[in-house]
This record gives C-alpha cells, sequence and structure tokens, in this order.
C-alpha cells in the first residue's frame, strides 16, 4: 500500500484497502491530536504548579506516525525529548504513563520511563525485567533512555546500530534476546540546533565509516530555544551542508533524505525507504525533516513570542503539522470536519480523565501519608508541653492543597524538634514513623544505582592466580594479552575495540596476533574519537553484547568523560534497573612521561562516575583478574592499567582467564606495625619499594593497595590497620584534594579511623601542575621515592625524635 498514490488516485484503490488505509489514517490522526493535546494540557499542570517543568512534542507529531511505522520489534530507539508521539505510536506510552512522568510519579508500573527520576519527556522501555533479566528485546520495541545534554543519545546510537552488525557477522553468539540475524535497526533522532554539537558529527562520520544500520531524524524547527539556524548551522541547512557524505557508485557514505515535516503521505513513504535501506544494506540513512514547529515554545520555563516575529509565529501556525494532516484528511475524503471535530471532542475528554487518573494515582498515597501523620501530630499536641507549635505545625500541612513527601517528611521532623526533652508513647509512634517513612521512601530516589540482580559484581567471588611450580616471569603484557585470549576464546560476545586496537594489537602489545585469531569484527582498530568509541560501547553492551573500549591513554578519557558521566553511569539508575550497559573500558594511566601520557586525574573521574566502578590494578595480573571478573557481572566499571607495567616482568599464572580479582576489596601487600601507607596503581609499587628501605631506619610501615576505588573498600580493612598502627598516609600522583581525598575522607568518614590515630593523617600528592616531561619531570612532579620516604619519616619523627632525629 503506497500512501502517496493514495493522495493522487484514492478511487483507484479497491475498497477494501481504501477503507484499511481510511482507518489507518485516523488511527494516526488520533494519535497525533491525543498527543498534541497531552502537551496543551501538560504545560497546564506546569502553570499550575501540580508539575514542575515540562517540555513536549508538539509541533513533531506527524513525522513520528510514519518513523513508528517503519519501526519493527527489535529495533532501537535513541531519541530525545520530542519523541512522545512515536512513543504513543508504537504502544510504549499511554495518556496515564504520560501524566505519571510529569508529576514524577516514583513508581516504575505507572512511570516505566524513569519512576519519576527524569523529567517527563526522557523515554525508554525495559529491556530488563524486576531481576534485573534480559526480556527478549527481539520480541518488543526498543527505546534506549534518554538523557538531557544535547546530541548525548549520538554516540549510544552508534553502537545500538554497530550491534546488528556483529550480531550479523560473527559466529557462536547466543542472539536468542537480542538479534535475528542482525536485522534491526537503530533509529536516532535529534534537533536542528543540537546538530552543532561535536557529538552529532562524530557519530554520523564513524557510522559512516562503519556502515551500521542507522537511521538519524533531524527535527527541524529552525530553531534551538531562541537561537535560530543562521547561528547554528553553516547554510541554515543540515541535509545540504553533509551533502559529501552521499554515497555514490564504489564508495561508502550515507544514504540523506529530506522531506516536509507536516507531509503525511511523503513522510510515510521516505521513513519506509530509510528502514528498508538501513535494514537490508546496512548503509546508514539521514532523514532531515524541515518546516516543523514549535506551538508551544521550547518548553514550560519561556514563552516562544519573545523570540520570534509576527511573521514566523503565523507561519507557524498555518503549518503546524497536525493542521496540514486534518486538511489533507478532509481533502481526500477519509473523514469529514464533523467527523474530524468528534474524534477530536472525544480525544478531549480522554486525556482529561487520563491525566486525572494519573494525578490521583500519584498523589493519593501521598495524602494518606499526610493523614496519618496528622493524626500522629494530633496526638502528640495533645501530650505534649509544646502543643501550640505542634497544632501550628499539623495544621500547616493540612493547609497544603497539593501536598509532597517533602512537606510530609519536613514537618514530621520539624515536629520531633518541640519534643525532643519529652518522652511519651506518642513521641515513639512519631519517631516510627519518621525512620520508617525514610526507609521506605529513600529508595524510591536513592535505587539502583548499581546492579541489585545476582550479576553484581560485588557477588563474584575472588579466585586467586596460582602458579605452576617452575612458572616464567614475563613481560606482563603477554599476561593482559593471554588473558584477553581465553576470555575471547571462552565469551563469543566480547569484543574490543579502540585506535591501534586491531591491528597491531595496541600499543603496547596486549592484544598481539588477536585480530588474526578471532577476526576485524571482533578485534578492531576505530578512528580517534573517544566519545564515540565510548558510545559505541554503550549501545553495544544494551543490546547484549560484552564489549570492551579501549581508550588509548587515561588522558585521553576526558574526550569521552563526559558520555560515560552522563550515560553510561546513569544507565541504570536512571530506568530504575530496567536497562544497562555492562561495559567494560579499558585504559592505561598514570606516570609515564610528560603532560599527557601521566596523568592520573582519579579525582576528576571517581566524582564524575559514580554508578560505575573504577578499578586501579598495580599490576597485569591483577588487572587481567578485574576483567575476568566484570565479565561474570553485569555491570559497567573503568580499569585503569599501569602504563609503565607492561615491560615490567611478572609471573605467568597456570590459570589464566579464570582467576578473579574482587571489586572493593583492598591488599596488605606488606604488613607493619608503625604507621599505614595507602596507596594505588603505579604509585604503590614505589610505596612498596619505600617500605622495604624504611625498615634499614627501623621504620616498619603496613602498604595497603586500595585497588578499587569505586567501590572503595568494602570490608573497612583499612580502618583495622589503622587502630594497629595509629598512623596513616594517604599516597597517590592526582593533584593534591583529589582521589587522595577522596580516600582520606573514605577512611576517616566512613570508616570512623579518626578515633585511633595518633598523629595527624596526611596525604602525599602530585604537585597541582601537570607533569612536566623526562624523568626529571616525573622527579619534580609526582611523589617520588624521597618525598614518600621522608614524608614517613617526618611523621615518625615528630612522634619519637630520639629515635628518629631530624632528617633535613
Ligand atoms: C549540552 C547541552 N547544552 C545545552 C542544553 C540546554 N538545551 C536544552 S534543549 C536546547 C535546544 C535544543 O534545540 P534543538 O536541538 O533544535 O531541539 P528542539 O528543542 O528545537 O526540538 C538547549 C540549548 C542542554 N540540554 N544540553
Ligand atoms: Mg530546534
Amino acid at each position: 500500500m503506497k500512501a502517496s498514490k493514495m493522495t493522487t488516485n484514492p478511487e483507484t484503490i479497491e475498497d477494501i484497502s481504501f477503507n484499511d488505509f481510511k482507518a489507518e489514517v485516523l488511527k494516526d490522526y488520533t494519535i497525533a491530536v491525543t498527543s498534541r493535546e497531552c502537551s496543551l494540557l501538560g504545560r497546564r499542570e506546569v502553570l499550575t504548579g501540580k508539575a514542575k517543568f515540562g517540555i513536549f512534542g508538539d509541533g513533531k507529531e506527524i513525522p513520528q506516525l510514519a518513523w513508528a511505522k517503519a519501526f519493527k520489534n527489535g529495533d532501537f530507539r535513541s531519541g530525545y525529548y520530542r519523541d512522545q508521539t512515536f512513543m504513543m505510536a508504537i504502544g510504549e506510552l499511554t495518556i496515564e504513563q504520560f501524566f505519571a512522568g510529569l508529576y514524577a510519579h516514583t513508581d516504575i508500573n505507572n512511570d516505566p520511563m524513569s519512576a519519576g527520576r527524569q523529567m517527563g519527556g526522557h523515554f525508554a522501555t525495559h529491556s530488563l525485567d524486576e531481576n534485573g533479566n534480559w526480556n527478549n528485546l527481539t520480541k518488543q520495541k526498543n527505546s534506549s533512555a534518554d538523557i538531557s545534554p544535547t546530541a548525548a543519545q549520538m554516540p549510544r546510537l552508534l553502537g545500538l546500530a554497530q550491534a546488528s552488525k556483529i550480531y550479523k557477522n560473527v559466529e557462536g553468539i547466543d542472539a536468542n534476546n537480542f538479534s535475528v540475524n542482525g536485522n534491526e535497526v537503530a533509529w536516532g533522532t535529534i534537533g536542528n540546533a543540537s546538530t552543532s554539537e561535536g557529538l552529532f558529527f562524530e557519530t554520523i562520520n564513524a557510522a559512516g565509516v562503519l556502515q551500521v544500520p542507522m537511521v538519524i531524524s533531524v527535527w527541524d524547527d529552525e530553531y534551538g530555544i531562541s537561537v535560530h539556524a543562521k547561528h547554528q548551522t553553516t547554510k541554515e541547512n543540515i541535509s545540504e551542508i553533509l551533502k559529501g557524505f552521499q554515497r555514490v557508485k564504489g564508495t561508502n557514505g550515507y544514504e540523506i533524505l529530506r522531506v516536509k515535516g507536516w507531509d503525511y503521505p511523503n513522510l510515510i513513504e521516505t521513513y519506509q525507504k530509510a528502514g528498508e535501506i538501513a535494514r537490508k544494506n546496512h548503509v546508514p540513512v539521514l532523514i532531515h525533516v524541515n518546516e516543523l514547529t514549535q506551538p508551544q515554545g521550547h518548553s514550560t520555563s519561556g514563552s516562544h513570542e519573545r523570540y520570534k516575529d509576527a511573521e514566523r509565529l503565523n507561519w507557524e501556525a498555518e503549518n503546524d503539522c497536525n493542521l496540514k494532516m486534518r486538511e489533507w484528511i478532509i481533502a481526500n475524503n477519509f473523514a469529514t470536519k464533523e467527523e474530524l471535530r468528534e474524534i477530536e471532542k472525544s480525544i478531549k475528554k480522554r486525556v482529561r480523565e487520563g491525566k486525572k487518573a494519573a494525578w490521583s494515582a500519584y498523589s493519593n498515597p501521598i495524602a494518606q501519608e499526610r493523614s496519618e501523620l496528622i493524626s500522629l501530630l494530633e496526638n502528640l499536641a495533645n501530650t505534649s508541653a509544646n502543643n501550640v507549635f505542634i497544632t501550628k505545625l499539623k495544621n500547616d500541612l493540612a493547609d497544603i492543597i497539593e501536598p509532597i513527601r517533602k512537606d510530609n517528611l519536613s514537618t514530621a521532623r520539624k515536629a520531633l524538634r518541640y519534643v525532643i526533652s519529652e518522652n511519651s508513647s506518642e513521641k515513639t509512634q512519631l519517631t516510627n514513623w519518621i525512620n520508617n517513612y525514610i526507609n521506605t521512601i529513600q529508595p524510591k530516589y536513592s535505587s539502583h544505582l548499581h546492579s541489585h540482580s545476582n550479576q553484581s559484581a560485588l557477588q563474584v567471588t575472588e579466585v586467586k592466580p596460582t602458579y605452576d611450580a617452575d612458572a616464567k616471569m614475563v613481560d606482563a603484557r603477554l599476561v593482559i594479552r593471554d588473558n584477553f585470549d581465553a576470555l575471547f576464546s571462552k565469551h563469543p560476545e566480547v569484543i574490543i575495540f579502540g585506535e591501534d586496537a586491531g591491528h597491531i594489537g595496541d600499543v603496547n602489545q596486549g592484544l598481539e596476533g588477536m585480530q588474526e585469531k578471532y577476526g576485524k569484527f571482533r578485534v578492531s582498530d576505530t578512528g580517534i574519537r573517544e566519545a564515540t568509541i565510548l558510545g559505541q560501547g554503550i549501545g553495544l553492551s544494551m543490546r547484549g553484547l560484552r564489549p570492551i573500549a579501549e581508550i588509548q591513554y587515561l588522558d585521553y578519557l576526558l574526550y569521552a568523560l563526559q558520555i560515560i558521566s552522563d550515560d553510561l553511569a546513569t544507565v541504570h539508575y536512571r530506568t530504575h534497573g530496567r536497562q544497562k550497559a555492562p561495559l567494560i573500558i579499558r585504559t592505561r594511566g598514570h606516570r609515564l612521561e610528560g603532560i599527557w601520557h601521566s596523568g592520573s586525574q582519579m579525582g576528576g573521574i571517581i566524582n564524575l562516575v559514580r554508578g560505575i566502578h573504577v578499578l586501579v590494578p598495580r599490576n597485569m595480573t591483577k588487572a587481567a583478574g578485574f576483567y575476568n571478573t566484570l565479565l561474570e557481572s553485569d555491570e559497567p566499571a573503568l580499569v585503569v592499567e599501569c602504563l609503565n607495567g607492561y615491560r615490567l616482568k611478572e609471573k605467568m599464572p597456570n590459570n589464566i582467564g579464570a582467576f578473579k580479582t574482587p571489586l572493593g576489596v583492598v591488599e596488605t601487600v606488606k604488613e607493619g606495625s608503625d604507621i599505614t601507607l595507602v596507596s594505588y596503581g603505579s604509585t604503590l609499587n614505589i610505596v612498596a619499594q619505600v617500605a622495604k628501605e624504611l625498615i634499614e631506619v627501623g621504620i616498619d610501615a603496613e602498604v595497603i593497595d586500595v585497588q578499587s576505588l569505586l567501590p572503595f573498600d568494602l570490608n573497612h580493612d583499612i580502618v583495622k590497620s589503622v587502630e594497629k598502627t595509629n598512623r596513616l598516609i594517604v599516597i597517590d600522583e592526582d593533584v593534591p584534594g583529589g582521589a587522595s581525598a577522596y580516600i582520606l575522607n573514605e577512611i576517616l568518614n566512613t570508616q570512623n579511623a579518626y578515633q585511633f590515630l595518633d598523629s595527624k593523617p596526611l596525604t602525599l600528592t602530585a604537585k597541582s601542575h601537570r607533569p612536566a616531561y623526562g624523568t626529571d619531570g616525573d622527579y619534580f612532579s609526582k611523589p617520588s621515592h624521597e618525598d614518600i620516604f621522608e614524608t614517613v619519616y617526618q611523621v615518625m619523627h615528630e612522634v619519637n625524635p630520639n629515635d628518629y632525629p631530624k632528617l633535613r
């Protein structure tokens, strides 16, 4: 059935198909009008204070209907906040759910997008059941969870599309839940202004190189909030300037299509074509959808009358896509004006009812909680000397027309202060109510930062490396290489990619020979594009593969840090555990040479990526053990190998691929009684060396390797050491106040080590500047042997100047 034919010659189509088509058109129109009505009422809910913020899909309805028709089971969306009509059209967003999201309903059954964690307009489907097990993604329409940073949906889109390519070309993977011969398309959407972002261009180029089944729609309404296209896009036309990407005979590249956003039949045809090209040929497609509008302006935060002139506002009113579809329906005799009016009237009613139902579902439990509290406060007031004050608090709470949980809990906690020196069963009841309320309500906002499943990385048990009696000392890179070899052969779904990771087997030869052995789809080179390397990893892992994304040096992780922080680290949390991206990021860092090959910006990293594990092994055996652990788990992690460790000698274990380094467990590498030295990574190895030298001056230091910054020392072993030595120095090569401050806080605050200290706890760090080049640059920038020795000695000198006379 060709929609465009219907426009010109409806009478030539047989009655039955005309009627079918008519029904479909009216069903589509119903969705478009329902979606619009939700946008209009949604804005009102914000302006009247029932919801905090609204950003809606009005003005973008019609192309999304066409897109939904081309979207098949198993396909994935990676889009942004304008896509509500699409979500409704694929059956993944009801009116009630739309409003539940707007109100921030914390029950995942009411707001399946995020259980109230995300602003409305941020969409998702459930890839996992409530226990964290995969659903069959090939039998449902999938939407990866949206995030707010503009264009940040693009890197992930690349990986979602590439997964089809992997499933098509790599044998032996159990694809049951994930793919049918790699026939799935990943569909992206982005606003015209957001195409100004580097992430957009990086993704476009990478997808052209990789030739993956990806269709990107640009919703072009000429504006990005108040900023017109003339400030955003060269020639004010994204498809025009991307023309060089158009494939021609004998080249790779894109199919680039352009269509007007109100032209329903042409949109249908365009989306069908785009889907076929991407699905069959694994060629990326860009659809530039222009002449779209924003009937209510950008969001509830402002009004577009401030920046659009009368001419533009008139144009938008006349070219509203829903209005144009309505005119088209009438012109083509699919329905009369009266019939449409009837449909519209009943939709208005239906949306009002849905909104009301969503509001009741959201507000009733809170009102119920308030009633309970009010009766407790009444009882408390009756028995308290501060009756007047408690009654006032209670009355103020009762007067709130639309109470939220904050009102309840804040009132209860304030009331407790009035009975601080009283004793009564009413006080006990209130205390219990508060504790119980916090225990049940807090998880609604804080759960699912990490996996709750039985594959949580914390559930993986340690397996120590074992050695033959005559085990050889080898270059450490061989330990890591042989371990990857074992992992690739054990897990067909493991793939690794990065700059120089393929042909030469990474810059340190940790993947030597792996591409030859496992093929170019599993061990591959990428362009220099850290953010989309990360995005590939996120998307691939969301579709059941186990990618290892290699970032060549820790210093260049910064290019990808935004996407790690905004997307990867929040996936599980922002979907209330209904999506996961168990990506392993492999990189190498710490001290070597110069400003950009010696960085150890661990403080910056750990503070930006809560939600993923950050592991800092001191050698390659430890690193390999972390990879082995992570592949048994369903969680994302960053592993920082020691850049100066590949040529050091390590003993080759005989259980390669099987030993596992546990997460969140420290290792005491030298026992001692005088002082506890805590470190990690390359610097740990120096600290261990210095500890031996300290014995010569009578200082017996205990050296602890943190190994795992996130999670940190879950067994609280470090405090046990401090309890014994009463002294503590944290040593690392990050800047002052960086990871060492985090470690110190964990030990003093979380583990309460302050009570065992007899000397001031210290941190010894690098200088505040970047490390200078050369051996002297390292010596004068990062903690040296002598710095560490003297700092420890000075502490002992202060304790006992007789035994430890002043050194300098
Ligand atoms: C990285 C980043 N910068 C700024 C913003 C604030 N912001 C949100 S939407 C938006 C405009 C986006 O315009 P466009 O891509 O054309 O999408 P439209 O809203 O017009 O559909 C901006 C600047 C953001 N969310 N993320
Ligand atoms: Mg725009």
